[in-house]
């Protein structure tokens, strides 16, 4: 682990270019939305509150829009697959399996980014268009990023509807239980053996983020992580996209069984932060959530170079919490195993007391535990 110097951006010194406000929805394509969207609900606590499928006259998909606090998933599964958006998800998820097809933005003036993002080279998938119900107005565009990701860019400041024009609001329709996250903290891409830089370079030029400082380079890599990553975010820090590549070690990466069995490029997890790690991670064994596991020699040792924490080690140890502390403060994390039955889409729970960073004292028993699941999946 080594400091990097942040690239000047290109407008160093001069407004922001590329203002967002946060993460406006993270939207999974799915093989049975309805199911998802109840494991979402009861082991991940979320609230439905929105859907639109054949019984809202949309013919061609079913979509399930879940919150919990500021964060937004929607998913999304086929419902007759000879429609134009119905070959598209069904062949996403032939190819990826459920996965997600979109980390949308949200944006003051979709226009305006929109011109941003496609004139440093950007490619447009949708240009801005409005869409229009009694609830208001809501301004959408599209543009591509890695595999067949993309960001959607929205301006919902005069829309006061569900979610967007076309879905009804609706009742949660089981019991959600306690809340146990409040935001999305941070979004991950795996991206092909070489190509991180390009992806980093991409969201410099195309969005103006900048790099934060931790990063994982060839000297972890080659000690045990098989992987490099680096992150960039938006000035505010309220978006942050770390970005992993394989790098070229004795064995696997577990960034190359991701590609593989991914099929290329695309989401690798998602962070959800909540202000209570410990009622969150017991909520969600209860409902049957599996996480990585970590040895006890781990929390043998963590009390003495993590110092204090609102959680005493105890209970760090009996729930698998791993910790970090940085020259800001701490924080507390753990990882789900993958979420669905390819060994790709995984969530991490992150407590944050000051620390911006991502855990790099954790990367080496992090890693470990990845490995071990690979390994008995028979990919190492
Ligand atoms: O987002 C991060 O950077 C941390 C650490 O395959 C991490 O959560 C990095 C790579 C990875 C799993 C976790
Ligand atoms: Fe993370």
């Amino acid at each position: 682990m080594t400091d990097t110097v942040a690239p000047a951006p290109a407008h160093a010194g001069l407004a922001d270019p590329f203002p967002v406000q946060g993460m406006d929805a993270v939207v999974f394509a799915v093989g049975n939305a309805k199911q998802a969207a109840h494991y979402y609900a009861t082991a991940f606590g979320m609230e439905l509150v929105a859907y639109s499928g054949p019984e809202t006259g949309n013919r061609e998909t079913a979509s399930y829009v879940l919150v919990s606090g500021e964060a937004r998933f929607v998913f999304t599964s086929v419902v007759k697959a000879s429609t134009e958006r119905g070959r598209f998800l069904a062949g996403h998820v032939a190819e990826h399996g459920d996965g997600v097809t979109d980390l949308a933005i949200a944006v003051p003036d979709v226009h305006k980014a929109y011109a941003y993002a496609v004139s440093n080279g950007a490619v447009g998938l949708a240009e801005p268009h409005e869409l229009e119900d009694e609830h208001g107005t809501v301004v959408l565009a599209e543009i591509a990023t890695y595999g067949q990701t993309k960001h959607t860019l929205v301006d919902r400041s005069r829309y006061d509807g569900a979610y967007l024009p076309g879905y009804v609001p609706c009742e949660p329709r089981v019991a959600t239980g306690p809340r146990r996250f409040l935001a999305v903290d941070h979004c991950v891409g795996n991206v092909e053996l070489g190509r991180m830089d390009e992806w980093v370079a991409f969201y410099h030029r195309v969005m103006g983020f900048t790099n934060m400082k931790e990063f994982v380079g060839d000297d972890i890599a080659t000690e045990y992580s098989a992987l490099m990553s680096k992150v960039v975010a938006d000035g505010t820090r309220k978006v942050k996209f770390p970005l992993n590549e394989p790098a070229i070690a004795k064995r696997k990466s577990q960034i190359d069984e991701y590609l593989e069995f991914y099929g290329g490029p695309g989401v690798q997890h998602i962070a959800l932060a909540t202000d209570d790690i410990v009622a969150s991670v017991r909520a969600m064994r209860e409902a049957g959530v599996e996480f990585l596991d970590t040895p006890d020699s781990y929390y043998d040792t963590l009390g003495e170079w993590v110092g204090e924490t609102r959680v005493p080690v105890e209970e760090l140890r009996e729930l698998r919490i791993l910790a970090d502390r940085d020259e800001d403060g701490y924080l507390l994390q753990i990882f789900t195993k993958p979420v669905q039955d390819r060994p790709t889409v995984f969530f991490e729970m992150i407590e944050r007391h000051g620390s911006q960073g991502f855990g790099k004292g954790n990367f080496k028993a992090l890693f470990e535990a990845i490995e071990r699941e690979q390994s008995r999946r028979g990919n190492l």
